[in-house]
């Protein structure tokens, strides 16, 4: 069972959504602006479709933290979805007596859950898959996704993203990285970017690009890295499949809407070379002592990070690739599923490319994944206790 546990709940179009996050110690200083600035990253993006402009997320904490620190109760918190108003005849747990009847949804998206779902659940209005299924539930995740990462900065351990691809343009950003300089450098740069993109040029190719799906009514995925800085040796475990953590945070990321690849390090390239040239070479200096890694180090990372299902101290470097959003102004060929006739699919307001918000759900589904193992290794009831037993670790690390 994960040490740090979480949930969500929520429909696009409702009323709210509502987060549970379990495990973080007591003592952990946590505020709604420190989340908010995460929801305010998930919402930008060159690319996002008109909901964006009616949302302005805000978390709410409901409960687990009382006077601006935690106290190792479960976390609640809360986003409001500020389009609910329009929306509470369709989507309200109650039907309203003067609503009209309203039109159902009976033409499957293909690449949305919307067939296997109505199949699965036995509905015959999609809008009861649709609403769930929809990316709108990553607000909350990157809302618990924020306190992960307040915790693991008490720990000096740092996590960003940029996008390195949209379509046919992909950044020269080079894949394999083992300085925690460079990987903030580009973070610093995407930051300033309006499709999160660390490199100039590419970046006014990818805007052109959009702007032509836009045109097009098509839609456009990309690819995208998260890294995590100064993290120790010795998260994860080689001992059980499922404490493995490349395992973890490949599907951490796997889940995320529309993700249908992740990689790790030097990932599928590393399968078109020989051993010699993919392996992390390892090399000892008694004088220096990097809290990550002890006084071994390796001068490159094709690893990621991760070896055997454990950190090895470099900093951990993952990229996931996103499908174009499956909903299409210019409608593909579906059925319908009550009349089994060829259609055309139905067209819901949407995204045209949502890869830059989605490095900063990456980010947080990294962060909920990497405190889990970490809390694993040094538990801790409160944030002294953790200090204490990472602290003892790393004493430790430096006379190995
Ligand atoms: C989404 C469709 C769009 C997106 C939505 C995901 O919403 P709407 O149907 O209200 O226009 O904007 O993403 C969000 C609302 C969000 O917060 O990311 C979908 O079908 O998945």
């Amino acid at each position: 069972m994960p040490v740090l546990r979480y949930i969500t709940a929520g429909e696009s179009h409702g009323k709210a959504l509502i987060g549970i996050l379990e495990g973080i110690p007591s003592g952990l200083s946590i505020s709604a602006e420190d989340i908010d600035r995460d929801l305010k990253r998930r919402q930008g993006g060159y690319g996002r479709g008109g909901r964006m402009k009616i949302e302005s997320d805000h978390a709410e904490i409901l409960s687990g933290v009382r006077w601006g620190k935690t106290i190792g109760a479960p976390m609640a918190l809360l986003i409001e979805n500020k389009d609910w108003k329009n929306w509470q005849d369709v989507m309200g747990a109650e039907r309203i007596a003067h609503s009209v009847e309203l039109e159902k949804i009976t033409r499957p998206r293909p690449g949305h859950a919307d067939l296997s779902g109505a199949i699965k659940y036995d509905q015959h209005d999609i809008r009861n898959i649709l609403e769930r299924s929809s990316a709108r539930e990553t607000a909350m995740r990157v809302a618990l996704g924020a306190v992960a990462k307040k915790f693991l900065s008490e720990f000096n351990i740092g996590i960003g993203s940029y996008v390195i691809r949209i379509g046919s343009q992909r950044s020269k950003v080079k894949s394999q990285k083992s300085k925690e300089d460079e990987l903030l450098s580009l973070f610093k740069k995407a930051e300033k970017s309006p499709v999160r993109c660390p490199d100039e040029e590419t970046s006014k190719k990818i805007i052109k690009l959009i702007d032509s799906a836009i045109k097009e009514g098509n839609s456009l995925g990309g690819i995208f890295e998260v890294f995590v800085t100064n993290v120790p040796t010795g998260l994860g475990s080689h001992i059980q499949w499922d404490r493995r953590l490349e395992g973890r945070l490949a599907q951490a990321l796997m889940s995320i809407q529309a993700i249908k690849g992740v990689e790790i390090g030097l990932g599928f390239e590393m399968s078109k070379r020989f051993g010699s040239e993919v392996m992390d070479e390892i090399f000892y200096d008694s004088s220096k002592f990097k809290v990550q890694g002890s006084k071994f180090y390796r001068k490159t990372n094709y690893a990621g990070g991760i070896e055997g299902g454990m950190t090895n101290g470099m900093p951990i470097i993952l990229r996931a690739a996103m499908k174009p959003i499956p909903t299409q102004r210019k409608p593909l060929r579906s059925v319908d599923i009550i009349t089994k006739k060829p259609v055309e699919a139905a067209y819901e307001r949407s995204d045209i490319c949502a890869v830059p918000a989605a490095g900063v759900i990456g980010e947080s589904m990294v962060a909920l994944t990497v405190a889990d193992a970490f809390l694993e290794k040094f538990g801790g009831d409160s944030i002294t206790e953790t200090i204490r037993n990472y602290n003892s670790y790393i004493n430790y690390l430096k006379n190995f």
